[in-house]
């Protein structure tokens, strides 16, 4: 998996996508703007 902290949805809290390496599925974790983040929604596939 790779990840990196965005800005995804533009909230001013930041997100959690990660790139799960074996079958080049996005996901995000929303970020709640307090170091907590909400569970793991795939975003697209292909990557
Ligand atoms: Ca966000």
């Amino acid at each position: 998996m790779t990840a990196r902290p965005t800005d995804y949805d533009g909230n001013g809290k930041a997100d959690i996508i990660a790139r799960d390496d074996s079958t080049g599925t996005l996901y995000i974790w929303a970020g709640h703007g307090d170091t907590t983040f909400g569970a793991a929604t795939k975003l697209t596939t292909g990557w």
